[in-house]
């Protein structure tokens, strides 16, 4: 759990730490499950965007996954982006992010 939740119990933090800019190379971690409604809204821009690297961790298809993203962030909420390691949670957030980072110059 990070030190914001900690403090703040009842806020849902959108990251735990501040989150890289899109413009240079980064590298993405996703952790989704197919039929989560709001990791698809992230998909759907992954897909039209085959130039992005990412690795994919599905949270009901994988063992320990789940408990892996947990144990990083205090959380379970998916869709979640790791960017350099820096947790990114909403979906919207993400998609904002992914979109910028899909058209950066380089
Ligand atoms: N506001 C979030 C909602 C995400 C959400 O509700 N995800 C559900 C799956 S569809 C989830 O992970 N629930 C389990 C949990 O929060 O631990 C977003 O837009 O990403």
């Amino acid at each position: 759990m990070g030190w914001l939740d900690r403090l703040f119990p009842g806020e849902r933090t959108r990251a735990l730490r501040a989150v890289p800019s899109p413009d240079v190379e980064r590298t993405l971690v996703l952790y989704k499950y197919d039929s989560c409604g709001y990791c698809r809204l992230v998909l759907r821009v992954l897909e039209r965007s085959p130039e992005v690297e990412v690795t994919y961790r599905d949270v009901l298809r994988e063992q320990g996954a789940r408990a892996e993203l947990r144990e990083k962030t205090g959380r379970t909420q998916v869709p979640c982006l790791f960017i350099d390691g820096v947790a990114l949670f909403e979906s919207s957030d993400i998609v904002t992010w992914l979109r910028q980072y899909a058209s950066r110059e380089g």
